[in-house]
């Protein structure tokens, strides 16, 4: 009879945590991503590895191709990146890659590969990075007693790993965790939207369905003037009950989280919220700030809200251009954000792809320009929608010369600037 994915997972788990313990007494290089979820599996790792006393310096760097600039020189843990360069990383020393993307090659004799999509779990929708860092540490040390359970789910929700109704898969195990400790709490139906800590419901009942709506509420429930995350859950559950009653809340209720216990900050008690003040921070070259948050250390929580503030404003810019109807192309089969002549960064090219797949119910490719030879691509696929991403990124950017990767709905490439149309051509065909 055939392991079950459970088992097979649990023998994984059991390698990586193996290699860990066996580098006790040597320094460690851990590479993570920049973004919310690479962050949020920094944070952990590094947590553990303080409990395990093994010395360790962590870079955060953009993309896998940095990974191979660093190079590998001695122990090296890699989190949610590596499935894609496997064969790269063979080396004299052990790599221990944590991730949940995509692997494309056969795994060399010195990497130990940690991804749930080895045993059949669904790397794109079950588990994000932070959840399998938080699996793996799980066995070695006792994270449930920590605030990490949170951590791990600030990864899945910056992956687009939670949606209305909640998590699911692996994801849930640090849900779980969360909840028996009293320090996560799940609400059903509560408002699923953006701005669940920086708008009030007032605000928020107003931008969804207009003020005649909010008066309605106020007149039964009394001033709607603090933010959803700052009221009792069954409270919020009975506005949005009654929302619904009165008007169609069009998806924008289901089922969310909030983070219990004194905050410094009322965005950290908001999953979606705190995955965006860690973007902010790695997208502009301060993930070590994004990371110490992420562990719970607030010293530099200033310095990351002014990074929040910059990022939002650069991704506003970048929709207004969008609004006033230039740059984003009707093309065969998905819709062309020109990101290079409307001057998009490529900090923002994915956000804004995401938020335009989004409300269009489209397949999107964002392209900007990374330097003078490279194009950076973002490719996001609607939910529902037959294609993938990640199948596209990558195939369309092997034609070409260029790297590319990810996940069903979300992923990216680099690309040789000069052959972006042949680039599109490959994945139109491909569509
Ligand atoms: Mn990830």
């Amino acid at each position: 009879m055939s392991e079950s994915r459970w088992d097979e997972l649990e023998r994984l788990l059991g390698e990586g945590a193996d290699l860990l313990t066996e580098l006790k007494g040597h320094a460690l290089r851990v590479y993570t991503h920049n973004d919310a979820d690479g962050l949020s599996a920094g944070a952990i790792l590094a947590f553990t590895l303080r409990c395990l006393e093994i010395p360790a310096a962590i870079r955060v760097l953009d993309n896998e191709s940095d990974v191979l600039k660093e190079g590998i020189d001695g122990p090296t843990v890699i989190l949610d990146m590596g499935s894609g360069i496997l064969r790269k990383l063979s080396a004299d020393d052990p790599v221990l890659v944590v991730d949940h993307h995509e692997v494309s090659e056969e795994v060399p004799s010195n990497v130990t590969l940690v991804n749930p999509r080895e045993c059949g779990f669904d790397g794109g929708t079950e588990a994000s990075a932070s959840t399998v860092t938080y699996l793996l540490c799980k066995t070695l040390v006792k994270l449930e007693r920590t605030e990490l359970p949170k951590a791990a789910l600030v990864g899945a929700y910056g992956d687009n790993q939670a949606d209305r109704r909640g998590v699911r898969g692996l994801n849930r195990i640090p849900e779980r965790d969360g909840e028996e400790a009293e320090i996560v709490e799940p609400r059903d139906p509560a408002y699923w939207t953006f701005g669940r800590a920086t708008m009030t419901v007032g605000e928020i009942v107003e931008t969804l369905s207009g003020p005649d709506v909010r008066r309605a509420l106020e007149s039964r429930f009394g001033e709607l003037d603090r933010p959803p995350v700052d009221i009792p859950g069954e409270e919020e559950s009975e506005i949005v009950e009654e929302h619904s009653r009165l008007t169609d809340l069009n998806g924008r209720m289901g089922y969310i989280h909030v983070f219990r216990d004194e905050r410094p900050l009322t965005a950290l008690k908001d999953p979606l919220e705190t995955a965006t003040l860690l973007n902010s921070c790695g997208r502009y070259g301060e993930g070590w700030i994004g990371l110490l948050v992420a562990m719970g250390s607030w010293d530099h929580l200033d310095r990351a809200k002014r990074l929040r503030r910059k990022h939002k404003a650069v991704i506003r810019e970048a929709l207004s251009k969008l609004e006033r109807g230039r740059g984003v192309e009707e093309r065969d089969g998905y819709l062309l954000i020109d990101g290079c002549s409307l001057d998009i960064p490529p900090t923002v090219i994915g956000i804004v792809s995401q938020i335009v797949c989004e409300n269009e119910d489209r397949v999107v490719v964002g392209v900007s320009r990374l330097d003078d030879e490279t194009v950076k691509v973002s490719v996001r696929c609607p939910e529902g929608s037959d294609a993938d991403a990640g199948e596209l990124a990558s195939e369309a950017a092997e034609k070409v010369g260029g790297e590319g990767g990810g996940h069903e709905r979300a992923a990216g490439a680099e690309i040789p600037a000069d052959r972006l149309d042949e680039f599109l051509e490959h994945l139109e065909r491909l569509l």
